[in-house]
């Protein structure tokens, strides 16, 4: 074939054998789509710094599901990106996370036992350390969308990273990860309400955070309180994903996809889920249309009935849904 546009086949750590967006160029492939904006994944080798080194491969066929071959965590973040792109298209219609077709990038291999991942709005980019040992890399589906969801909340709403605000944002990765999870249907990574529980980043196997009940993680807020502008944001935030879940799946206990749940509420009452569709593009048209950088949770309760009347009608069950479920997590 001629220099171009190809579909090739990973095999990754966590997401298993995946069909991903690469380019021919002469005898060689690369991690870089353009059906996707032009993303590409580069290797820093354990560096700290610079672009990293494009992944390229004399065949269309990428790494082989271990972490000691260094392409599988360049397949799994490449994947990510490529779900996330397209979860925020097929979903909401948006290009990118700026909404102007332009891709941004993925760098993996960051420092040595480096565990964390992170967006940086300064180079466009997302990066992924390998973790503990530098055998559990941060490049879970749910952690990428998460990550480049900081990308679109910057680009959007621009919530202030800390006190409530730094909650909501916090959140909204949280869900839109999620949402990148379910859209994706990936049958290596069953998709759930919890955070991260692919990459044992505690050493416990279990995952960082539970959208269901977040203080299960054994600090996060399951209800607003006045502590909630004063703990750190990966804690404030379990207040909206409390809120996420209840909205899309209702109180009580449940099992979804083999995860089972058990979603408690501030004031005792029994919700039904209007379903996670919904509550997606709830968030979704809040989180473009009314949230500001200073929004706390009182103004998010304000913000996301808005945009449920926008969407679905002020006489509508899911205005009556989003007003029940905030007061469920005590914002009034
Ligand atoms: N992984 C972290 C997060 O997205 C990176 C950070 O500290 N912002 O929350
Ligand atoms: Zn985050």
């Amino acid at each position: 074939s001629f220099d171009g546009i190809e579909t090739g086949t990973g095999t990754g750590q966590y997401n298993g054998q995946v069909t991903i967006g690469t380019t021919r160029s002469g005898s060689s492939y690369q991690l870089l789509d353009n059906t996707r904006g032009g993303h590409r994944t580069t290797d820093l080798n354990q560096g700290t710094s610079g672009t990293g080194t494009l992944f390229t491969n004399s065949s269309d066929t990428w790494g082989d599901g271990t972490q000691s071959n260094r392409q599988t965590a360049g397949v799994d973040a490449h994947y990510g990106a490529q779900e996330t792109w397209d979860f925020y298209k097929q979903t909401f219609g948006r290009s990118g996370i700026r909404n102007d077709g332009v891709a941004s990038s993925s760098r993996v291999h960051y420092g040595d036992n480096y565990v964390n991942a992170f967006w940086d709005d300064s180079c466009f980019c997302m990066t992924y350390g390998d973790g503990q040992g530098n055998n559990n890399p941060l490049t879970a589906l749910d952690v990428a969308g998460h990550e480049m969801s900081h990308g679109v909340t910057s680009a959007t709403a621009g919530l202030e990273y800390a006190g409530e605000s730094g909650g909501l944002n916090e959140a909204t990765s949280d869900i839109m990860g999620t949402g990148v999870e379910f859209f994706a249907n990936n049958p290596k990574t069953p998709a759930n309400y919890l955070i991260g529980e692919q990459i044992n980043i505690n050493g416990d196997g279990k995952p960082l955070r539970y959208m269901d009940q977040p203080s299960k993680d054994g600090t996060s807020l399951d209800y607003w309180s006045a502590d909630a502008g004063n703990v750190d944001v990966h804690y404030s935030s379990g207040i909206a994903n409390h809120f996420f879940y209840l909205l899309s799946e209702g109180s009580g206990a449940k099992t979804i996809n083999g995860f089972s749940y058990d979603s408690p509420t501030y004031d005792g009452s029994t919700l039904t889920g209007i379903g996670r569709d919904k509550a997606l593009a709830i968030w979704y048209k809040a989180l473009t249309t009314y949230f500001t950088s200073t929004t706390n949770y009182s103004a998010a309760r304000q913000a996301t009935l808005q945009a449920a009347g926008d969407l679905y009608g002020t006489n509508g069950s899911e205005y009556q849904a989003v007003a029940a479920t905030w007061t469920a997590v005590n914002v009034n």
